[in-house]
């Protein structure tokens, strides 16, 4: 069978059985797993809300007396641990915690655990007993072997914070790294030589009551390999679960983790993973916690050869859960730091863009000739430590330390020709790193040939004064003189002459944005010039006789007549609200307002493009992948339906020997996230019909615009969704943010991209626009872009989507690429198919 075919593996609102050939939860956990809906008789409920009711008051009362006038009431406590192990070597059967060598060895540790806490009066008092979970090879050159345990203490509520003193007095003082030999007062009858404890609360969450099944699994990373939250991709994963996976790999390895999805339910109080650089869950080694739908890097790595994930679910909510790489990599792979005497260059942290490793530190020492000083400038900075001081992860140029997540194109500068970078990562909580360029530079000409911002970074000339903040901190547009073809902002910045009244506010202090009314003060501004009483605003009247005074209006009123900035509801009434569709309000007396919403979402959150950024898989459900058979990637298009996709005509134009006006040549990739990666949620179809607009314009690209109809209906799933079409009289103003997606050029006249990428974008006031392209910009045509440059559609973007979120979440298609004078260059915006325009044409079509 066709793998791609296969068309839905996950379903949503499914209540779904396990897999139960899956490796994970043995059959007989499924009846614990199920979600079971309680049917109560009518007649039943009133008594049992009182009856609840009273419970509940009881129990609160009873709870109140408890805690805080009973002192002898108790509380179990669990602390997680590791030990370090001086005399013992670690043996291959204490991977499997059945084997008798296991068996022995947790004795012991157990025991020695009992000694150690008989030395405390409180740990003694209140101890109940120790298990040991798992044995690893010692990373510290005096441990050979460390082992990793809880321990269980049943003690009175008031004492609860003296016994987490008393646990950690067993650990050495802070910043110590020596052995604790004689702190435990060991006797010599003492079967193991410990060199240190280390343990922590159990994370309260991985204690819930309600936690109905908990399992370990133990894998060896050496051949690489998978793992899957338990039912992924097929059905959502288990409530009520605490499961560890605990990575091992070869001696003088680490493990590195990659995670190719990750949706878990939002709020981490309930679902969430978490990874440590150990193999019990202790805080003090936890690199990271996710939940949701994360946006940062999802690669992972320890510091030694051992790591664990864990996954905890609540009871509630379906979500599909993740897929994950492990594999292991030699610790001497990646070397950082060094000495570095190129007169530039660039250093990364340890495996940038992944997460760093914990435990880390490098150190770069540049060079560079005794002349000059050395620059370094940071691209990406993400060392996620808030303190001013940086005590845990830092980058520390000469003797300024740096920590954050805000220092992109900070630069520093040296007094000397020589710079020391240093960078460092603690043992818990990693983050995605840096990169930085560093350069020479003779000290009394910092900026030969360019512009020195007070920020020191240096750029063309040719961008001071040009209207565009091209510093980051705007000193390139200060003091500046405006020419004839500038305005003069308040703030004193110069700005082009039509960016004013252009609904952005360019200045920074609005002052563009001033004086833009024609209409005299008390007056209501119509969209067709006309000035009315501000009275007469929404008052239920058409006064402007366009309908644009009724149509922002708070409250949604019936019009007497319609116009064309007003929604016409399925009966044929007008109302007044702007983009009252799919708006999770009913606006129209016959609710047809929300009529055929189930678009523009993306299941599971609650909630050629150059200058962008990788987008995550399902983000954007609603982009497909147009190929030519044999050929790959051309366009890209919207799903509207299961059946129905939209692009732009001039993607179905024949040219020459290509045929791409024939249904046959072309196959459209669904759910498609990196090209010629296909997973469980991709789907590939044939097409069986292609309506071009048939007033489209080769020359103009006037109506570019065709739609494509499948062979056979897809299921939709997570990955693939509709977006929501516009109203004919849906309003996009210009300033409005909106995200360009495709598989398109990178860069003008450069390669296709493998992995989706996205751009934010503005939409650019139509008379703005038609002044930079022109005059070629007609009614059907929306521009969207960023003026400043840099940030655009390109080539194999054409036909793909112009998405715009809504205020109630919901995206909407407010255009297809369609053409443009290049790609990214200043003051040249993306020209779109303005959906609105079609959106009759669609329904006559498709009847979507
Ligand atoms: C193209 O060639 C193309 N900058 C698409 C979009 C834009 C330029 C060119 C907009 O398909």
């Amino acid at each position: 069978m066709d793998f791609l075919d296969s068309g839905q593996k996950f379903s949503p609102t499914r209540d779904t059985d396990w897999d139960t050939t899956h490796q994970f939860l043995p059959a007989a956990d499924n009846k614990h797993l199920e979600k079971k809906p309680g049917r109560r008789r009518t007649l039943w409920v009133g008594l049992g809300l009182v009856l609840s009711a009273a419970a509940v008051s009881l129990l609160t009362g009873l709870l109140v007396w408890h805690y805080h006038l009973r002192s002898d009431v108790r509380v179990k406590r669990v602390y997680i641990g590791s030990m370090g192990i001086r005399d013992q070597n670690f043996l291959p059967e204490y991977e499997d915690p059945s084997s008798p060598q296991f068996s022995s060895l947790a004795k012991l540790v157990s025991q020695q655990l009992k000694l150690i806490y008989s030395k405390n009066s409180v740990l003694t008092k209140y101890f109940q007993g120790s298990s040991v979970q798992a044995f690893s090879e010692g990373d510290s050159g005096s441990d050979s072997l460390v082992a990793y345990y809880e321990s269980e203490f049943d003690i009175p509520v008031p004492q609860e914070a003296s016994l987490d003193e008393a646990i950690q007095s067993l650990e050495p003082p802070a910043g110590s790294q020596q052995s604790q030999k004689g702190r435990l007062l060991l006797k010599p009858v003492d079967a193991l030589s410990v060199n240190n404890v280390f343990s922590r609360a159990i994370d309260p969450r991985m204690s819930r009551k309600s936690l109905v099944v908990r399992k370990s699994f133990n894998v060896h990373v050496r051949e690489g390999g998978v793992l899957r939250s338990p039912g992924f991709p097929d059905s959502s994963y288990p409530p009520s679960v605490y499961l560890q996976w605990r990575l091992r790999a070869d001696p003088g390895h680490r493990v590195r983790l990659d995670f190719h999805t990750l949706i878990l339910e939002d709020d981490c109080q309930q679902d969430f993973i978490k990874i440590y650089d150990s193999l019990a869950p202790i805080e003090l080694r936890s690199l990271t916690e996710q939940c949701g739908y994360p946006h940062g890097s999802l690669s992972f790595l320890s510091s030694g050869n051992v790591m664990l994930l864990t996954l905890v679910t609540n009871e509630e909510k379906n979500f599909p859960g993740f897929r994950a790489n492990y594999s292991q990599i030699p610790l001497t792979a990646q070397k950082c730091g060094g000495t570095l005497s190129g007169d530039k260059g660039s250093i990364s942290s340890p495996f940038f863009p992944s997460n760093y490793p914990p435990k880390t530190s490098c150190v770069w020492n540049i060079e560079v000739p005794v002349e000059k000083f050395v620059k370094v400038q940071f691209s990406k900075f993400l060392l996620g430590n808030h303190s001013d001081q940086c005590p845990d992860d830092y980058v520390q140029v000469d003797n300024k330390r740096l920590c954050g997540r805000k220092l992109k194109n900070t630069v520093i500068t040296s007094q000397s020709n020589t710079m020391s970078i240093k960078f460092n990562s603690d043992s818990s909580y990693v983050d995605q790193g840096f990169t930085a360029e560093y350069e020479a530079f003779v000290p009394n000409n910092p900026c030969p040939g360019r512009f020195q911002c007070t920020n020191n970074l240096c750029i063309n000339q040719t961008l001071q004064c040009d209207g565009w903040n091209d510093c980051g901190d705007g000193s390139d547009e200060d003091n500046c003189v405006c020419d004839a073809s500038q305005m003069k902002c308040k703030n004193g910045r110069c700005k082009p002459r039509f960016w004013e009244c252009d609904g952005a506010d360019d200045c920074g202090d609005r002052t563009d944005e001033e004086n833009c009314e024609k209409c005299k003060p008390g007056e209501f501004s119509c969209r067709n010039g006309n000035c009315i009483p501000e009275e007469s605003k929404c008052n239920g009247e058409d006064d402007c006789s366009d309908g644009s005074d009724e149509s922002k209006c708070e409250k949604s009123l019936v019009l007497q007549q319609c116009s064309a900035f007003t929604f016409r509801c399925g009966n044929g009434r007008c109302i007044s609200k702007l983009n009252p569709e799919c708006d999770e309000e009913q606006d129209c007396g016959d609710g047809s307002d929300e009529d055929n919403c189930q678009c523009g979402t993306r299941p599971y959150r609650s909630s050629r493009i150059v200058g962008g950024q990788i987008s995550r898989e399902g983000e954007w459900p609603w982009q497909v992948s147009l190929h030519i058979k044999g050929k790959g990637h051309v366009c890209g298009a919207s799903v509207l339906n299961h059946r129905w996709l939209l692009t732009a005509a001039h993607c179905v134009q024949d040219s020459g020997s290509d045929k791409y006006s024939q249904p046959d040549q072309w196959e459209a990739m669904l759910g498609l996230h990196v090209q010629s990666q296909t997973n469980e949620w991709t789907v590939r179809r044939n097409i069986k019909r292609i309506i071009a607009h048939e007033d489209y314009n080769p020359m103009t690209y006037n109506n570019d615009i065709a739609l494509m109809e499948l062979d056979e209906d897809v299921t939709l799933n997570q990955n693939i969704w509709p977006i929501c079409l516009p109203s004919p009289t849906h309003d996009f103003p210009g300033g409005q943010v909106a995200w360009i997606t495709g598989w398109g050029a990178t860069r003008e006249g450069g390669s296709v991209a493998l992995v989706l990428q996205k751009a934010e974008v503005r939409i650019i006031n139509g008379t703005v626009c038609k002044n930079l392209m022109s005059d070629e910009v007609s009614a059907g045509m929306l521009c969207a872009g960023v003026l400043k440059g840099g940030v655009d559609a390109c080539q194999g973007d054409s036909g793909g989507p112009l998405s715009v979120t809504g205020p109630s979440g919901r995206v909407f298609l407010a255009g297809l690429v369609s053409w443009g004078d290049g790609c990214a260059r200043r003051n040249k915006p993306g020209v779109y198919t303005r959906i609105t325009r079609y959106r009759g044409w669609i329904k006559e079509q498709s009847g979507v």
